[in-house]
């Protein structure tokens, strides 16, 4: 009584739509799937998906439509020929895009009167179905709580806002943020690494200097709101003078300092605009005048 699970179609069995699937059919949903290939669809029909033949039977057996396709293309080729079939219904948009990309579809789905919420998965497909992992998502509130119990079952469901380029927007910045942290912790473990210290010794006291990383970031995040970056904690002349250090030990061990030049690049341009008394967040004041 209470606990029945709604239903949910599935579009695109890749190794992400896959998990997708697999999370929803281990928590009940009946689901529905369909993908170009159809082999894929044979191991979750398995675990009792119901395959749907064509795109437009995939679209009709459920309120809520999850696609996880490639691209925005594949999505178009998949959808575009049963549009008027969207009708009604809920469609849920976790293929990766651009803001522009998804707000071109929110637009599209409204157009054949559909409800569309965009989304972002902050994970690989092991992470589905873990509370700890975000789903970003962004469009329709209504799509959203009418369908959080079943978006909850896939990670933590954050809704950013009404704005339909908002998870996609986010998504590039944290995936930006992603690879300068993984491509530092990767410089720093291949100098360690010179002096016969392996990676696994050298990563939890990454990890650890990442915690207070985290610190950083809070104080210089409404510094950044402020547009007031007080040099009180260390200035960016005194991170300059520190940066130095890092390239001298990386050359001297013959370790690849490009990632090093361009982050004390970015610090001298910020110290030219006259921030070398103020904190590292000021290197935003850089960042927003972009190239020219
Ligand atoms: N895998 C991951 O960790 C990341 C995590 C963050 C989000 N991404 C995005 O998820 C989308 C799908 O990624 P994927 O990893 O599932 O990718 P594949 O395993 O390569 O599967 C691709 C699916 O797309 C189908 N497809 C491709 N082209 C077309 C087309 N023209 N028409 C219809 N479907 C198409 C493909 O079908 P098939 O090749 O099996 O027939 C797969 O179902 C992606 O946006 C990631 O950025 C995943």
């Amino acid at each position: 009584m209470g606990t029945e699970r709604s239903a949910v179609t599935v579009i695109g069995l890749g190794q992400m739509g896959s998990a997708l699937a697999a999370t929803l059919l281990e928590r009940g949903h009946p689901t529905t799937v369909w993908n170009r290939s159809a082999r894929k669809a044979q191991p979750l029909v398995e675990r009792g998906a119901r395959r749907a033949a064509t795109p437009e039977e995939a679209v009709a057996a459920s309120p809520l439509v999850i696609v996880c396709v490639l691209d925005h293309d594949a999505l178009h080729a998949t959808l575009d020929p049963v549009a008027g079939s969207l009708a009604g219904k809920a469609l849920v948009n976790l293929t990766s895009g651009s803001p522009e990309q998804a707000q071109e579809a929110e637009a599209w789905a409204r157009s054949h009167s559909a409800g569309y919420l965009d989304g972002a998965i902050m994970t690989t497909p092991p992470g589905v179905g873990s509370p700890e992992m975000m789903f970003l998502y962004s469009g329709s509130h209504t799509v959203f709580e009418t369908h959080r119990p079943t978006l909850a079952a896939l990670g933590d469901p954050l809704h950013l806002g009404a704005e339909p380029g908002l998870a996609s927007l986010y998504d590039a910045a944290l995936l930006g943020l992603m690879w300068s942290t993984m491509t530092g912790w990767l410089h720093g473990t291949a100098l360690v690494g010179a002096e016969k210290t392996e990676a696994t010794a050298f990563t939890p006291v990454a990890i650890r200097w990442l915690s207070a990383v985290t610190g950083f970031l809070t104080t210089y995040a409404a510094q950044v709101d402020a547009g007031h970056y007080p040099g009180d904690d260390a200035t960016v002349d005194v991170q300059i003078a520190a940066i130095d250090h890092l390239l001298h030990a990386a050359a001297a061990r013959g370790i690849d300092n490009a990632l090093p030049e361009l982050l004390k690049a970015t610090m001298e341009r910020t110290r030219d605009l006259g921030h070398g008394s103020d904190s590292y967040a000021s290197v935003i004041e850089v960042l927003k005048k972009g190239a020219g």
